[in-house]
């Protein structure tokens, strides 16, 4: 039996510049099946690394010829994107048995396999257990839907009725020490880069899972139920260094939501790890997102620690500076808080990337300026990335948001933070949209602060505002507004 696993092709993000992820949950996946497996023969195809084009996919599955394919959107902006992947699937041999799982599938379940039948089964929440229970079923039963409903963390059609068993628990510490390093070496490793951030190879290492907060326009905290579980230091630490002595990888990206959860005592062994084990500032570089209140927890000491063992640059859910905005929220923390953290990070030498949220229910012109002016007189990270608050489906925002009848686009394509998709009280989705743009004038289009930043004494803050001159970040923003 054959397992294709499809990394579709895709747009990058353009406000982060540049660049061309390793598809690191099919790769997981990939591994998994290996090793529980082995009887499956699996491959993963990754679009974007082997410059396919749809036409080009389309080949590549004839010529391939799987039993199953499986893939995952990421985010809800690259649902159709899964849509035309098994699409072309099922016109090539309608038999192939289609397989997607993740956040925004788990959410919209049952609209999604009503909406498209061609999507066989959706695996909900972590897909590690399920995954592998339903290859199993394929495998000992045929490519056949009968006997489905034995397997947990599922939904599917059967007779175009919607089944939905009963949910897996999340992974707990243990399961996620027990995985495999990832399949890394079916793609072209030297491949990946994220232009803005690093000269070195783009690789993703994951330390924990989930996060215990409830923001409300989280998707995260529903997939993962508020729960939190981590690797141990020891197995982080040995995954870094299979990878950077095995595939020479320098740059690493952890996809923590909550960086250690903020435990100084688990931050100081993770780090102190890294240096004996000879990773540290001098040879590698990696990239955290960390709480507001996280970061005050660490401290100066915390964080002059981590930036030693390579911590260079961190992402920082700052949102807003209004303390009702927060609160309505639920994001557990307050903007004078965001000020000290971001002050903290600089101090020590860390790039602090401070990521706004504009556009809530009774947000006005006056309201969006008062924020982008705290942030660039204020706060002063190295980089503010403004975003439009965006329901994703599962998240309480988007149960509110619909109830109030404010979500005027159900077109997922846009729900990537920079598209107005909702009307608000006193801003229009369209007015929105123009104010994201002014957003990023105001940071960007600044002679003083292009100044600053084109002649900054951070490498990493210097590329930003290059990147941000040459490639017109502006005029492109500029360009989604209806
Ligand atoms: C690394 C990362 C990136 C990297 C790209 C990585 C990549 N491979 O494409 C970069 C920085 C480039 C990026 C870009 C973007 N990202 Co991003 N990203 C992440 C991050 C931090 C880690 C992803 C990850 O690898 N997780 C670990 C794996 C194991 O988890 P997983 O992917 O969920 O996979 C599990 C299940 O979902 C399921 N599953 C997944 N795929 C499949 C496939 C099959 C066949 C099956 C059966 C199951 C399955 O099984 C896996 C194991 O349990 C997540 C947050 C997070 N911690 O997950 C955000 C996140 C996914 N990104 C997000 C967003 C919005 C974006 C952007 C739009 C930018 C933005 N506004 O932030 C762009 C989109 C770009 C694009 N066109 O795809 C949101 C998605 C929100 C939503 N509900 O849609 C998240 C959740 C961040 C957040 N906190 O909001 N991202
Ligand atoms: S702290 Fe971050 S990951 Fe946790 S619920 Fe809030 S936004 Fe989501």
């Amino acid at each position: 039996m054959k397992l294709l696993l499809i990394e579709p092709p895709k747009k990058f993000w353009f406000v982060m510049g540049e660049y061309l992820p390793p598809p690191f949950s099919l790769l997981l996946l990939a591994a998994i099946v290996e090793k529980e497996t082995p009887d499956i023969e699996v491959k993963v195809i990754d679009c974007q690394a082997e410059t396919i084009d749809w036409n080009g996919l389309e080949e590549r599955i004839r010529i391939e010829k799987p039993d199953i394919v499986g893939s995952g959107s990421h985010a809800t902006c690259n649902v159709y994107k899964i849509v035309r992947t098994f699409d072309i699937v099922k016109q090539i041999n309608p038999e192939i048995i289609t397989i997607t799982g993740g956040s925004h599938f788990t959410a919209l379940d049952e609209e999604t396999l009503h909406e498209y039948p061609i999507i066989d089964v959706i695996t909900r929440y972590e897909a590690e257990k399920s995954f592998i229970n339903l290859l199993t079923h394929f495998q000992v039963n045929g490519l056949t839907k009968k006997g489905l409903e034995q397997i947990n963390g599922i939904a599917f059609l059967e007779n175009n009725v919607f089944k939905r068993t009963p949910d897996v628990p999340p992974l707990n510490n243990d399961e996620l020490d027990q995985l495999p390093y990832p399949a890394y070496y079916q793609v072209p490793l030297q491949k990946y880069h994220f232009a803005m951030m690093s000269n070195k190879p783009y690789i993703i290492l994951e330390g924990s899972r989930g996060c215990t907060h409830n923001c409300t326009f989280c998707s995260q905290q529903v997939f993962y139920r508020r729960h939190w579980a981590t690797k141990s230091v020891n197995r982080i630490v040995d995954e870094m260094e299979w990878m950077f002595e095995k595939f020479s990888s320098r740059f690493f990206w952890f996809t923590d939501d909550n960086f250690c959860a903020g435990s100084p005592k688990m931050i100081d062994a993770l780090c102190k790890e890294m240096m004996a084990r000879g990773m540290d500032g001098n040879n590698i570089e990696w990239f955290a997102q960390m709480r507001v209140d996280s970061i005050l927890q660490v401290g100066d000491a915390g964080l002059s620690l981590m930036n030693k063992a390579g911590n260079y640059w961190q992402l920082v859910g700052g949102e807003s500076p209004f303390n009702e905005v927060l609160d309505a929220y639920h994001k557990g923390i307050q903007g004078d808080q965001t000020v000290e953290a971001i002050r903290l990070l600089r101090k020590n030498n860390i790039l602090a990337q401070l990521m706004i949220i504009l556009g809530h229910e009774f947000e006005t012109v006056e309201s969006i300026q008062k924020t982008m002016e705290w942030a660039t007189e204020v706060v002063k990270p190295d980089i503010v990335i403004s975003m439009l608050l965006t329901p994703y489906p599962g998240t309480p925002m988007y149960e509110y948001l619909s109830q109030k009848g404010r979500i005027i686009d159900q077109n997922w394509t846009n729900y990537d933070m920079i598209h107005g998709v909702c009307d608000m009280e006193y801003l229009s989705a369209k007015e929105l949209q123009e104010q994201l743009y002014l957003a990023y004038r105001h940071v960007y289009d600044s002679w003083t602060r292009r100044f600053s930043g084109i002649f900054a004494k951070n490498k990493y803050k210097r590329r930003i505002y290059w990147y941000y001159l040459k490639a017109g970040v502006i005029g492109q923003l500029k360009k989604l507004i209806p």
